[in-house]
């Protein structure tokens, strides 16, 4: 990718510190999604089946066709690596955040056709365990998404409120928490969808609440990568951390979901 095109820009700034999000749509071709496109078949052909089971989440683990999320991609792949490390989502990241960045996850997701559930309301800074709580994900369509398929949602300035809403328990594999407050007037006052073709990117802060609804389409899949930075100021409280993620492949394990 043409580092020119991705020079600091004012305005990305602003509404970042706005809105808690910015939008490219889009940052990358119809040329360069088909690459990654055909390096994710490479993927999930070659190097997800050497990976833990923790790692990989189906709809129904009996069906290998219903694959919805994949977790540490760049750890276990060179082109992946590079992506993540020296890509335009963590240049994006350290101008938006206004720090280095550190690269912590690169991730798949897929709402199967038909039977993608929806990603429940949440914060990604509530399981992130970070002080100051200053991150980012980002998140790239790889095919046309929309409200059909399950584009995300984001309530506009939610980033700007003090700490976090409750979250608890949704019973959904790979967005274990949700909150459970959601739907006030100014979360439905705020909401703002994102629909776009292949290489809309979307990125947006630790606190800022989205969502997305589930894959009402019998025919499209719903296939995006994300990249999760942490700002270098940002510490993580490593002990909390790995208790909440112990519990989570418990519980999981415990409920045969992975
Ligand atoms: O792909 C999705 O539906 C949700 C992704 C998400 O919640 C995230 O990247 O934080």
């Amino acid at each position: 990718m043409d580092q020119a095109a991705h020079a600091p820009d004012a305005s990305r700034l602003e509404s970042f510190q706005r809105d808690g999000y910015v939008c490219e749509r889009p940052l990358y071709s119809a040329a360069q999604i088909d690459d990654l496109n055909a390096e994710i078949a490479r993927f999930i052909r070659d190097v997800v089946p050497t990976m833990p089971a923790a790692q990989v989440y189906y709809e129904d683990k009996s069906d290998k066709t219903s694959l919805k999320q994949i977790q540490a991609m760049f750890e276990y792949d060179g082109y992946f690596r590079d992506l993540m490390e020296n890509g335009p989502a963590r240049r994006i990241a350290e101008e938006v955040l206004q720090d280095e960045v550190v690269p912590v996850n690169m991730q798949y997701f897929n709402k199967p056709a038909g039977i993608g559930q929806p990603t429940p309301p949440h914060q990604d800074g509530y399981y992130f365990h970070l002080s100051p709580c200053e991150a980012v994900t980002g998140w790239l369509a790889l095919e046309e998404v929309d409200d059909e398929n399950g584009c995300i949602h984001y309530v506009r300035g939610s980033h700007r409120a003090d700490g976090f809403r409750p979250h608890g328990q949704t019973g959904v594999l790979g967005f274990s928490q949700g909150m459970t407050d959601f739907g006030t007037a100014d979360d439905r006052a705020g909401e703002v969808a994102f629909p776009g073709p292949a290489g809309t990117f979307l990125m947006h802060h630790a606190k800022t609440i989205h969502w997305a609804g589930a894959n009402r389409s019998q025919s499209r899949t719903r296939r995006a990568l994300g990249f999760i930075y942490y700002a270098k100021k940002a510490k993580v409280d490593q002990a909390a951390k790995n208790a909440y993620q112990a519990r989570l492949d418990a519980r999981l394990k415990g409920e045969s979901k992975i």
